[in-house]
């Protein structure tokens, strides 16, 4: 039984490739921060230092004001509570009505006549019709009359649909967010333009975060506590599978061989939907989406596969769009691909990570599962120089890449690293002590919620179809290495710009 559950255990593998330099990326040189002593308002220039740039905005009693889950202050454009109420609009001219049978075109005008509407106009609806209001009649009186009537089957108010973009609207000039330039991965993939053409920012899409939790509960201490930066970020409820507990806070993950455990799930949470315009931290692709923290992969920075199927099927069950899966594992298996196949089904878009052992002779390299079956988008690193990063895994299943960097210990230009920056925490094992800051990470796994969240930007815009969202990517990734698709790069690099010029909305 033992070695039966130790051979499941190993094969799922923890997307994570390296995290640089711990110690001089925290806090240079200040106290670090211990989890009951954190305060989660305090203003993030304190604790992540390192990376301010020139000129800090003076932001502390901006986030003072951080009004959870809504607006960030005035830095946000707001919509108008008076546009909320008007989207029960309805038409002031017209209701609309439905004849019983025997009661059609021929018999309108005797009916306009005798309830003082003005006009009658049959629509392409069978036995419905227009019925426009006469002289000195409300909409809503001649509603009543027509209810009363014996001829008709129902009669109702001409309402207005709405785009699914409701909320609060994000523009890059509002972006105040001092790590903000150094989050090169943004600009690489065309965020502000993106954001420009639509500023719904993946309002009304939920991503579920399969992964090890995410630091997004309201506790005081870890790691029931908030990472900074999510403090705007919506949530909605999610599962612990490894401990079978309704609460998937992050607890961190064991990076192989080394002192400390990071928060993995909360990291890619935050490239996802770190907060924009609170003068904090860096800035999340798709800050207006649900989280669903769902918790499968343990300390250890390992997961059963039992877990991360039962984890797909709960977040299929429950309301996610997008399912973001930054693991991987060297074995196909019956469980975890009828999960997908369940989640699919159901219209979801399963986004994977490649996995990290290109480099690693005793491996072949071909990209892991999840990700391998076909129903998932498989998605690999690139470099800051745009190439394939050297650990991500490849194959003809690969099907796109997004900048996540080579190695974080190589500055490429300024302050920035060859890395994904953003917000999460570290542990440091020996003490036991919890670090949240902004670090810089590699790895296929901070590939994937790029993607995640573009799906979730065009997912808001409406367009809903699996096959329709890859070919959208597909069309408009940046071409890498050899021209067309290539076994390194896929079909290219991910590119927000071009996916939304790309669908019309120029
Ligand atoms: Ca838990
Ligand atoms: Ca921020
Ligand atoms: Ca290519």
């Amino acid at each position: 039984m033992r070695k039966y559950l130790t051979l499941f255990v190993l094969t799922v593998f923890f997307s994570v490739i390296a995290v640089l330099s711990l110690p001089p990326i925290i806090n240079d040189g200040e106290e670090p921060q211990i989890s009951d002593e954190w305060e989660p308002n305090l203003p993030v220039n304190e604790t992540i230092s390192p990376f301010l740039p020139d000129e800090p905005p003076n932001n502390e009693e901006e986030t003072e004001g951080i009004d959870k889950g809504n607006t960030t202050g005035e830095e946000v454009l707001e919509i108008p509570m008076g546009l909320y109420a008007s989207l029960r609009r309805y038409a002031s001219d017209h209701i609309l009505v439905k004849f019983k049978k025997g009661f059609e075109e021929e018999f309108f005008p005797l009916v306009a006549a005798a309830s003082g509407a003005s006009l009658i106009e049959p629509m392409s609806i069978e036995r419905v019709a227009k019925v426009y209001v006469g002289e000195e009649q409300s909409v809503e009186s001649l509603l009543n009359k027509f209810r009363e009537s014996r001829i008709v089957e129902w009669a109702e108010l001409d309402y207005y649909a709405f785009p699914a973009i409701a909320g609060v609207l994000l523009r890059p000039e509002d972006i105040n967010d001092p790590l903000y330039p150094l989050q090169w991965h943004l600009k690489r993939i065309g965020f502000e333009e993106a954001l420009r053409r639509n500023p719904s920012a993946g309002e009304g899409i939920t991503i579920a975060v399969i992964d090890t939790g995410v630091s997004y509960g309201d506790g005081n201490s870890f790691p029931s506590m908030k990472a900074p930066d999510l403090e705007t970020a919506k949530f909605v409820n999610g599962w612990d599978f490894v401990d079978n507990d309704p609460f998937p806070y992050d607890e961190g993950s064991l990076i192989p061989e080394s002192i400390y455990s990071i928060g993995h799930g909360t990291f890619v949470a935050t490239e996802i939907a770190a907060g924009l315009g609170n003068g904090l931290a860096g800035v999340g692709i798709s800050p207006n989406v649900s989280i669903m923290p769902i918790r499968v992969l343990d300390t250890d920075g390992f997961g059963l596969y039992s877990w991360i199927a039962e984890g797909i099927r709960y977040a299929a069950d429950h309301g996610a769009d997008v399912i973001n899966l930054s693991l991987g594992g060297l074995s196909s298996s019956q469980v975890l691909q009828e999960a997908v196949i369940y989640a699919y089904n159901k219209g979801i878009t399963l986004v994977a990570a490649a996995g990290n052992l290109a480099t690693k002779p005793e491996f072949n390299g071909d990209v892991l599962y999840p990700a391998k079956y076909p129903q998932v988008i498989a998605v690999g690193a690139t470099s800051y120089r745009g190439g394939r990063a050297s650990y991500s895994n490849y194959g003809p299943n690969i099907f796109i890449t997004a900048p996540a960097g080579e190695t974080s210990s190589s500055i490429v230009d300024n302050n920035k690293r060859d890395a994904v920056l953003s917000v999460t925490f570290v542990i440091d094992t020996t003490t036991g002590e919890v670090t949240y800051g902004a670090f810089w990470f590699n790895g296929t796994s901070f590939a994937t919620p790029q993607v995640s969240a573009a799906v979730a930007l065009i997912r808001a815009l409406g367009v809903t179809d699996n096959e329709a969202i890859k070919l959208m990517l597909r069309e408009t990734a940046i071409d890498r290495g050899l021209a067309g698709f290539d076994e390194h790069t896929g079909h290219g690099e991910l590119n927000l710009e071009r996916l939304h010029k790309g669908i019309g909305f120029n």
